[in-house]
């Protein structure tokens, strides 16, 4: 009996310690833990929201329209992943050039990226990724649509 209360006593004494030791490093464990955290849970809300979507239209009338402005500007930050849904209608013209589009939808410099898309009369969905250079870019229309074509065009700015 006598043995057994040393062993309790020894034992409590070392638990006791030992909470007093891991003290620190249980809190700085847990500050760890938390930020993961605090970095993993934003991006998993992204991820599950899926890209940001915009809606725009590549008119009749050969313009670029973004429903409720005036003038046809988009913003995107550097690299961001952009879900487009462009409804196209057609204009008087179509290219053979571009066989089955009423418009096209490209940036010239970042053609090799995938900024050249064909407009097909109707909606059009497709995912682009901004490019990670910051600055404003032309969107503009290759397939001559008809009278306007050559001003088809509309500004994207790519913010830091
Ligand atoms: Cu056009």
């Amino acid at each position: 009996m006598k043995t057994k209360k040393t062993e309790i006593g020894t034992c409590t004494a070392q638990v006791k310690s030992l909470a007093r030791f891991g003290t620190p490093y249980r809190l700085a464990f847990l500050a760890a833990l938390m930020l993961v955290f605090a970095m993993v849970v934003p991006s998993l809300y992204t991820f599950a929201q899926g890209p940001r979507v915009i809606q725009l239209l590549a008119d009749k009338d050969n313009k670029f329209k973004v429903p409720g402005q005036k003038q046809p500007v988009i913003t995107v930050k550097a690299k961001e992943v952009i879900k487009f849904r462009v409804t196209a209608h057609k204009g008087t013209e179509t290219d053979p050039k571009y066989p089955g589009c009423a418009h096209s939808f490209t940036i010239k410099e970042l053609k090799s990226q995938g900024w050249d898309v064909c407009l097909k009369e109707g909606m059009n969905e497709f995912v682009l990724v901004a490019p990670s250079k910051p600055g404003d870019y032309s969107i503009e229309c290759m397939s001559k649509c008809g009278k306007g074509h050559d001003d088809m065009n509309m500004k994207m700015t790519v913010t830091e």
